[in-house]
């Protein structure tokens, strides 16, 4: 990766985070602010019946702040959004690296002072708050098993060599993320852990940062039982998949 000036596309998917996404976009815009990394917002929302599309562009045009967003007509999940988001992100040609991020605050705009040293040095940065200086905040006993059972299976199963792959808060290299955009299939939450299969089937270098996750304070939780069941199964089922992408070094025709 050749160093110089990064050019980030920040892309959030969102439904019903009108608050939420304000609050985001100004804080984390005062961190890069600091840091003097350039950087814009493509938000991906899909039609939230509480006005986040709109508080969003609102909020670009008061503090003077590079805002798109892309209004999709219903909710399709949170995987197609992030994908339409970098597939749009990637149409800048001076974009040189994608963050993901949630909008509801669980992932602190703070923390990404912690990437700042690796931008250059990795094509990916897994937020990790399975790491020193890591941790959840707000977080129930059954949602801690989850996530632990969650991460235990996937590093068994592919060996990425990281402690955390199941949250959203990620820095890509664009060649990275022009592999992702092009290679990942799935529209859920399952889609997450297929972005991080892509890169690592790559070989691209990934590395962890530390962050501390706090759960949702305003707004509600869509993550049901459903969800779940689903996450799990794909995630066994994706080892077909990884194996061909691994051994071919491509994903046209699977
Ligand atoms: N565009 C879009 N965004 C979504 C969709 N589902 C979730 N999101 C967004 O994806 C991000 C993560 O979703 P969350 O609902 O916070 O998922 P979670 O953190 O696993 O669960 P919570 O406990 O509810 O916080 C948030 O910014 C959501 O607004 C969707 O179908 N479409
Ligand atoms: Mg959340």
């Amino acid at each position: 990766m050749e160093e110089g000036k990064p050019y980030i596309a920040v892309v959030i998917p969102t439904y019903n985070e009108r608050d939420n996404i304000v609050r985001l976009i100004t804080e984390l815009s005062r961190v890069m602010g600091e840091a003097g990394i350039e950087h814009f917002y493509m938000i991906v929302d899909d039609n939230s019946p509480d006005g986040t599309a709109e508080a969003a562009k609102r909020v670009g045009e008061e503090k003077g702040i590079d805002v798109r967003v892309v209004v999709r007509e219903k909710k399709a999940g949170l995987g197609s959004a992030i994908r339409e988001g970098f597939v749009r992100a990637l149409r800048d040609e001076r974009v040189t690296h994608v963050l993901t991020m949630d909008a509801d605050l669980s992932h602190r705009p703070e923390d990404f002072r912690n990437f700042i040293p690796y931008i250059w040095r990795a094509d990916l940065i897994q937020g990790s708050r399975y790491m020193e200086g890591g941790g959840v905040v707000n977080w129930g006993l059954h949602r801690k098993i989850i996530s632990r059972v969650a991460n235990f299976i996937v590093e068994r199963l592919y060996h990425v060599g990281v402690r955390e792959h199941t949250t959203n808060y990620r820095l890509y290299s664009r060649a990275a993320a022009e592999k992702v955009a092009e290679c990942t299939r799935s529209s859920g939450y399952e889609w997450i852990i297929e972005a991080l299969l892509v890169v690592h089937a790559f070989g691209f270098r990934i590395v962890e940062v530390p962050i501390v996750f706090v759960n949702r304070e305003k707004g509600k939780s869509k993550l049901g039982v459903r969800h779940i069941i689903k996450w799990f199964s794909y995630i066994i089922g994706y080892r077909k998949r990884y194996k061909i992408i691994k051994s071919t070094g491509k994903c046209d025709g699977v």
